[in-house]
């Protein structure tokens, strides 16, 4: 059953940042067997729901979920640095659980899964009383989410998801729409390209569901458009210098046209606009670039005409993570998605919004 509603427990500033979030998929979350939190009883029954009354004419419900965590001890279990995306969304979760007095156990796993697995398991052993984790792939989760799950240890997905039998390993996951994303920047390239021309895709992560998802929306957009056409698609790993080295490749091999080119992130298309100018080619206008995630340097690159579009991803992820800690913790089910809502910028608005955009 898809459910869609307005998000009443974020905060102002989530709903600042995010404008609209909405929910589908309400299963099990395992909630029922969990002793062992470090959060107190005292403190779980302070905890109403946000769009509660003030209860003591002092604090707003909203200000008593945004002090829950005082003191809890939460593990963070981040994918790596590889994007400008990342960092902001590391900021958001460091700087959120500074503000609402978390104890943040950060582990960076350096793209690697094994490390994350290595970290969640530290986690387990210092008693967390609940984990964040950013997901670096998809698949091969369920046995260590299974350990924390019997330690009672609650985890909240953020950013990327999971493929699991069992559903109940998580309480929810808070992220984008990355089918969606894919197709609008396949339908905004479709009408910039007048339904034809020849496509270079730079792929994120192999296995990540941002780099699947962000495939699938854009091929099925394009299906409805038989001469616009991908031509070559490789992985540049989400990062600036794999892109640039894939788009060389792409250069270089010289019989291949290339009029447009769909990079999974904006670091991939930065480093693709570097080779295309190293080429001798203009890009943003021989070469037409939409990519996704909408950070500051990919509106610069628009200001300076060399990229066309970025569909923005919003990875201020922090308030709405640590809400969703706090509603766990005082025993709330959470609906197992939040979907974060993105909207897409071209050149044409990009000078006018530049100041306005917060990572
Ligand atoms: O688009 C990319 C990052 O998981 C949504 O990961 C995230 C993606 C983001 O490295 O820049």
């Amino acid at each position: 059953m898809r459910r869609w509603g307005g998000m009443s427990s974020v905060t102002v500033c989530c709903l600042l940042a995010f404008g609209f979030f909405g929910c589908k998929k309400k299963t099990d979350s395992g909630q029922a067997k969990r002793t062992s939190n470090a959060v107190t009883k005292a403190k779980r029954d302070a905890v109403p729901k946000r769009d509660a009354e003030p209860k003591n004419g002092l604090k707003t419900a909203g200000e008593i979920l945004s002090d829950a965590l005082r003191g809890v001890v939460i593990g963070f279990s981040q994918i790596g640095a590889e994007s400008a995306w990342r960092t902001a969304e590391t900021e958001s979760i460091r700087s959120e659980a500074e503000k609402r007095g978390v104890q943040l156990k950060f582990s960076d796993a350096q793209q690697k899964q094994e490390n994350q697995i290595k970290a969640i398991r530290a986690f387990i052993a210092q008693k967390v009383a609940a984990i964040i984790l950013a997901p670096v792939v998809e698949t091969g989760w369920e046995p260590v989410l299974k350990e924390a799950k019997r330690a009672g240890i609650p985890v909240v997905l953020v950013d990327r998801g999971v493929e699991v039998t069992d559903e109940s390993l998580y309480e929810t996951l808070i992220a984008s729409d990355f089918v969606e994303e894919g197709r609008m920047a396949a339908r905004w390239l479709a009408e910039k390209m007048e339904g034809k021309g020849s496509v270079v895709e730079l792929q994120g992560t192999p296995g990540s569901a941002p780099a699947i998802d962000r495939k699938k929306g854009f091929e099925k957009v394009l299906a409805e458009h038989s001469e616009l056409k991908i031509v070559k698609s490789q992985s540049g790993d989400f990062t600036r210098a794999k892109g640039k080295e894939v788009m060389e490749a792409f250069l270089k091999a010289g019989d291949l046209q290339i009029d447009a080119v769909y990079a999974h992130n904006d670091d991939m298309a930065l480093g693709a606009i570097q080779a295309i100018e190293e080429a001798g080619k203009k890009p943003g206008k021989d070469i037409i670039i939409v990519s996704i995630d909408g950070v500051k340097s990919a509106f610069e690159a628009m200001v300076a005409d060399k990229l066309n579009c970025t569909v923005e991803c919003n990875p201020l992820l922090g308030p709405a993570a640590f809400d969703a800690v706090a509603k766990v913790l005082a025993g709330e089910k959470l609906p197992k998605k939040t979907v974060v809502q993105d909207q897409l910028f071209d050149q044409s608005v990009a000078a006018e919004v530049i100041d306005s955009r917060k990572y």
